[in-house]
């Protein structure tokens, strides 16, 4: 195991750090501390060839002007917040539109956006570094002094742990997510639609023209949401499911999970035979296929393009202050936030 911190570049005059977990079979997360960004998650295929599974840049400059989020922490509130405002305690908050008339992953200036202190720690089974950002009361219009605190820790078991951790002085909202594009074929070979999905899953949250929750589940049975038995994703793009359509085809939706700490997301991709096991405690995952992803930037030499990457966002329902019937997203003072999230890297 061996962690290592390097310059990757500079932002408002400030040092963007970059950090190297390596563990003992080849397997090595990097990381820099804008936004708590993966950057790049080199993993061995079927016959041992150890490449990149995530889509990233080499360069500050490329994730300021291009990331449709790639590999960031997602806050102070993961997705869609209807109208962007929101009522806590009788007092209406209004937070900064960043997509029409709604507030989209944490605003314009989210936590994928700020530099975050960093501290590295080393032992023999696992690496770890944890990520600090303190968010100021009013930051991007939410409530309350907020200590947030992100871990990445890479273990001899090839798994990444995202841990989360946060406290606040004052009731605010917190849904926190990494928003990671994931693509097993190994430097972005192919696109993702070969994949093949298994999510423990039996209902997804329908959503509106503006991709806002409308408050009803959907039962997957009979759809192109089933995954309960495996499915590529593929099968998004052809489906005629109104839900499927809406979203430019593929997938942009939450999943309800079933279970959890089972195995309750496995992506595989059979041509490389890498395989990622997701598990969470969070009671939902937002499956989004790159539908939207623009066409104008390169990655690392691939053209940027629809379906080049698939994300799996472990997290609470989206827009949840808005849907009395979906789990609460509501952190007040005195009350620990505490999620984890455990990506397993393997070959078939
Ligand atoms: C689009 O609707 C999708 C989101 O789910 C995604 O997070 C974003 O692009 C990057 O807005």
């Amino acid at each position: 195991m061996h962690i290592s911190e390097g310059i990757f570049g500079e932002i408002e005059g400030k040092e963007v750090k970059s950090f190297f977990l390596k563990n003992d079979h080849g397997m090595e997360v990097t990381c820099i501390n804008y936004g708590c960004t993966i950057t790049k998650i080199l993993t061995p295929d079927h016959q041992g060839m150890i490449e990149n599974v995530v889509l990233g840049f080499d360069t500050i400059e490329e994730y300021v002007n291009h990331s449709p989020y790639f590999g960031c922490v997602v806050g102070r509130v993961a997705g869609r917040i209807g109208q962007s405002e929101f009522e806590l305690d009788k007092e209406t908050y209004h937070l900064p539109k960043s997509e029409g008339e709604n507030h989209l992953h944490g605003g314009n200036k989210g936590f994928d956006k700020v530099l975050w202190d960093a501290e590295t720690e080393e032992s023999t089974n696992e690496v770890k570094v944890t990520f600090i950002h303190e968010s100021l009361d009013g930051d991007q219009g939410y409530p309350g002094n907020v200590k947030v605190m992100v871990t990445y820790l890479l273990n001899n078991d090839n798994e990444l742990i995202i841990s989360y951790h946060a406290v606040t002085d004052k009731k605010t909202l917190l849904n926190l997510t990494n928003h990671s594009y994931f693509n097993l074929s190994g430097d972005v070979k192919r696109d993702i639609l070969g994949h093949e999905l298994t999510v423990k899953s039996d209902q997804l949250i329908e959503l509106s023209e503006t991709l806002l929750p409308t408050g009803e589940l959907i039962e997957v049975e009979n759809t192109a949401f089933d995954f309960r038995k495996g499915r590529l994703l593929e099968d998004g793009v052809t489906s005629t499911h109104p839900q499927n359509q809406l979203v430019g085809g593929g997938y942009d939706h939450p999943l309800v999970l079933s279970a959890n700490h089972q195995e309750e997301i496995r992506l595989v991709d059979q041509q490389s035979g890498r395989k990622l096991v997701v598990e969470t405690d969070e009671p939902c995952v937002v499956l989004y296929t790159s539908n939207m992803m623009a066409n104008t930037f390169g990655i690392r030499g691939v053209q940027a393009r629809k379906h080049i990457g698939v994300c799996l966002e472990t997290q609470h329902h989206p827009d949840a202050i808005h849907q009395p019937s979906f789990p609460s997203i509501v952190l007040d003072k005195g009350e620990k936030y505490n999620t984890t999230t455990k990506y397993r890297f393997s070959v078939e």
